[in-house]
């Protein structure tokens, strides 16, 4: 079989400094994985070869923000730099109260502490963990009300990351009121870096407008999302990616950025609000939580590399060749028969997990038990996202296992070369085709309280090892 299209676009950029990185041996990653307790999360990066944990803040920046970082104003009130994000976030984005963060979970915490209140229900499509964790941390129950397809891997729906109107009007109906605001993603994370159409954002904001409940975007990924609107979605092929971030965000009351993915900063994120008074609460919070309003949390140089990096990001080749790159590993995979979220999404390529280890109990965690393989076999490291990575229900202390249980492969922008995807593939593919050898899954040692993926610790569910034996 193969009816995968398998392009690789050259990348609009060419390589200034390098980095070293160290293949090792098999028997040398078991004990590494062993040591840091068969999470990936807790191997040291040097110990890793092609390391695909996130591709948040792990991206090449340019010389230009390498240039940009030299003219920061590090003033403690008022810094030039400051101003200098400012107007990037109201060209690009298009939201006047814009409040610096030290990245996006800061942003979370603060518009949750200013809009939550204990007993209040957020719906949003498809949950994120530290947006959930920050909402339930202030009382909230949130409600994930995408579409079904959005949790089937198979599905090629090319706006996974849809709302289904029908579900949220279903929430809305039963909480009304007690709703602060709907909580959107561009592009959803969890479901694989899936986009949300326009149409369904003008939908929404129409349904959420009658009922008088704002819209916080997640706007992370958001320049990947409007990518996949100028390719998929009918009527916006000829608008530029600029126009259709604009375009986008015009359906949100405010964003929360993590500056760390699209805008290709190593750190940094911020708030975007249109209401006054919203924002001034937000400030107030800020300054305790992050820092003055005009750097809250980052350093001046370090909000001129995000202006910069908002900048090249809406560039249209910069996001053909990143998106593009994504989708080369991904149709590999797929044209070798390895089951992985379909359509392939804008960050990441994500692996069925349930798919691969249909033996394995969800109580092992097969996603982290294939996340350890994949390290093992080739010194690439994965993040789980699955049961793991969903935590436990606040109120029942049950484990959530939701319908996917994946290993998410994200790919650093401007990072790794054709020759290193085609390593990760050949390894995926390996381990894929040799699956029988993974005997057993996971059980816990160590389980940390809230976003327990980054730093619980496991043996194997028997014996020595998850090969068996
Ligand atoms: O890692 P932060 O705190 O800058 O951002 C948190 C965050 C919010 N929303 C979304 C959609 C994210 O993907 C996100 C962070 N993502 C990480 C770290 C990731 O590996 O996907």
């Amino acid at each position: 079989m193969n009816d995968h299209a398998i392009e690789y676009p050259a990348e609009p950029w060419k390589i200034k400094s390098v980095e070293p990185i160290r293949q090792t041996s098999r028997p040398y990653r078991e004990q590494a994985i062993r040591q840091a307790g068969w999470n990936p999360c807790l191997l040291r990066s040097e110990d890793v070869y092609i390391d695909l944990f996130t591709d948040s803040g792990t991206n090449a920046m340019s010389d230009r923000q390498w240039a940009a970082l030299m003219t920061g104003d590090e003033a403690y009130a008022g810094a030039r730099s400051f101003y200098v994000l400012e107007r990037a976030v109201r060209t690009y984005y298009g939201y006047e109260h814009v409040i610096p963060v030290h990245q996006g979970r800061g942003g979370e915490n603060i518009v949750s502490r200013c809009l939550i209140r204990p007993g209040s229900h957020i719906p949003g499509n498809m949950f994120f963990p530290s947006t959930r964790a920050h909402q339930e941390l202030n009382g909230a129950t949130f409600h994930d009300v995408v579409i079904d397809e959005a949790h089937d891997p198979s599905s090629d729906h090319p706006f996974k990351g849809d709302v289904d109107l029908a579900k949220l009007a279903a929430v809305i109906g039963e909480y009304g009121d007690a709703i602060p605001y709907v909580s959107l993603a561009a592009t959803v994370n969890m479901a694989g870096g899936q986009p949300i159409s326009m149409a369904n954002l003008a939908a929404v904001r129409e349904l959420t407008g009658r009922h008088g409940i704002p819209i916080m975007f997640d706007a992370a990924r958001a320049v990947e999302n409007a990518w996949f609107v100028k390719q998929r979605e009918a009527g916006w092929g000829d608008r530029s990616i600029a126009e259709i971030l604009l375009a986008m965000c015009s359906f949100t009351d405010g964003a929360v950025m993590s500056s760390k993915k699209d805008s290709f900063a190593n750190i940094g994120g911020w708030i975007g609000l249109r209401d006054g008074e919203l924002a001034e609460r937000a400030r107030s919070l800020a300054l305790l939580y992050e820092g003055l309003h005009t750097y809250g949390g980052m350093a001046g140089r370090d909000m001129e590399a995000v202006a910069r990096g908002i900048e090249e990001s809406v560039e249209e080749s910069s996001i053909r060749a990143r998106v593009g790159q994504v989708e080369y590993l991904g149709h590999r995979l797929l044209a070798a028969g390895v089951p992985v979220v379909r359509p392939i999404g804008g960050h990441c390529v994500c692996i069925d997990a349930l798919a691969v280890l249909p033996l394995l109990p969800r109580e092992e965690f097969p996603g982290q038990t294939l996340a350890a393989a994949l390290y093992v076999e080739g010194g690439i490291r994965g993040v789980e996202r699955g049961g793991l990575s969903a935590g436990r229900d606040p109120v029942t202390g049950e484990n959530r296992y939701p319908p996917m249980e994946l290993v998410r492969l994200a790919i650093p922008r401007r990072v790794y070369t054709r020759a290193h995807l085609d390593m990760v593939a050949d390894c995926v593919i390996r381990v894929h085709e040799e699956r029988d050898r993974i005997k057993r899954g996971l059980r816990f040692v160590h389980e940390p309280s809230h976003l327990r993926f980054f730093q619980a610790r496991f043996v194997p569910a028997d014996g020595d090892s998850i090969f068996g034996g």
